[in-house]
């Protein structure tokens, strides 16, 4: 597993760079009816995602809603089972049956995709109940936008994690908008990492277009966390180049106010730090777009020659079925592993 600190930051740049391409070549091919159902792109938020993951271990897991492509990019899934997955094969990082919201990758630690504004943040909870239970030093990061913390699940959620003292970073990606509803017509708050302080989890602001700031500031909290478990909230301010969803026109916001974030593009920026600090060239710069376009092109013609999933297949996994799995081996009670995990209920009866 690499550590941390060698996360190189030109291959952190190509990340963006792939996760940038793959999204727009996404637009095209769902433009050209190869892809189906709803597709939500994460242009102009590629930092939130790649400074996080840069912050932490392999091992460590994360989970986010349905605008998940990168995430999953950003995790190690394969793009050829990204682009199998939009398409809807077998081949697919959910076998072709989730579609764009429901990229899940159990291997790189990927708990999906999830198409239900804040349905996750309690699985999330309980992902870093699962490793504080089992004594481990993981942390688990989820992510997801600004519509989902007026949500119930979302107080639930982190009112559970807080008493716990649970592993966990909570990652808001404010792109100001649910959909075509901007953050301050649906939130009291004038910021959002104030919902945090409700519940006695520090939370903080973070310049959400700035690779270096995010990485830095979930690799110090991540590294207290390691120490010694507890929740915590960034707020990351970032920006959604593109609509909601591949069928909004986005017209409740101005073209100024999209190109002023235009400017302030976390790929550039990037790009600028490292090209000034004399770490890349213009013709690297080049050389890692083309292989970022080249790639997602190979994924293209793999996802085009993939299989459709059988016809056989299309009620499993819809609902638990022991009868298809029968021999399936019961997980192992970590009963030496236990952790009193709760808080003891003499200090919180009621
Ligand atoms: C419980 C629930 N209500 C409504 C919807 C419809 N819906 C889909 S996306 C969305 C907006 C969510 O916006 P946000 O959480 O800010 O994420 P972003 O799209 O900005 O990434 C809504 C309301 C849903 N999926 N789930």
């Amino acid at each position: 597993m690499q550590p941390v600190e060698q996360r190189d930051e030109v291959e952190m740049l190509s990340l963006m760079l792939l996760i940038r391409r793959f999204e727009e070549r996404a637009s095209q091919q769902y433009q050209a009816q190869k892809i189906g159902g709803f597709c939500h792109l994460y242009i102009g938020q590629e930092a939130v995602v790649t400074g996080a993951i840069a912050a932490v271990r392999d091992d460590d897991y994360v989970i986010t809603a349905y605008r998940d492509h990168a995430h999953a990019l950003a995790r190690g899934t394969s793009p050829d089972a990204c682009m199998a997955e939009l398409f809807g094969k077998e081949t697919g990082c959910s076998r072709g049956l989730g579609g764009s919201m429901h990229f899940f990758d159990k291997q790189h630690h990927m708990y999906g995709g999830h198409a239900i504004v804040a349905a996750h943040i309690p699985l999330a909870v309980g992902l870093a109940f699962a490793i504080k239970y089992r004594g481990e030093d993981r942390v688990t990061l989820c992510f997801f936008g600004d519509g989902a913390i007026n949500q119930g699940a979302f107080h639930e959620a982190l009112n559970l994690a807080a008493l716990y003292r649970l592993p966990i970073v909570f990652i808001c990606e404010n792109n100001l908008f649910a959909m075509g509803t901007s953050v301050q017509r649906s939130t009291s708050l004038r910021q959002i990492v104030d919902r945090a302080e409700g519940y006695d989890i520090p939370g903080e602001i973070v310049d959400g277009m700035n690779f270096r700031e995010v990485r830095d500031k979930v690799a110090e909290i991540v590294d207290s966390i390691r120490k010694e478990p507890h929740p915590a909230f960034l707020e990351m301010r970032t920006y959604r180049y593109r609509g909601h969803s591949m069928s909004d026109p986005a017209s409740y916001r101005t073209k100024q106010e999209l190109e002023k974030y235009r400017l302030d593009d976390p790929i550039t920026r990037l790009r600028a730090q490292l090209t000034r600090e004399g770490k890349l060239t213009n013709e690297q710069f080049d050389l890692l777009d083309k292989r970022a376009k080249e790639t997602v092109l190979a994924a293209v013609k793999f996802a085009e020659k993939s299989p459709q999933p059988p016809l056989d297949t299309l009620y499993d996994y819809t609902y638990a079925d022991g009868a298809t799995e029968p021999d399936r081996p019961r997980p192992v009670e970590p009963a030496q592993e236990r952790r009193e995990v709760a808080p003891s209920p003499s200090t919180n009866s009621p």
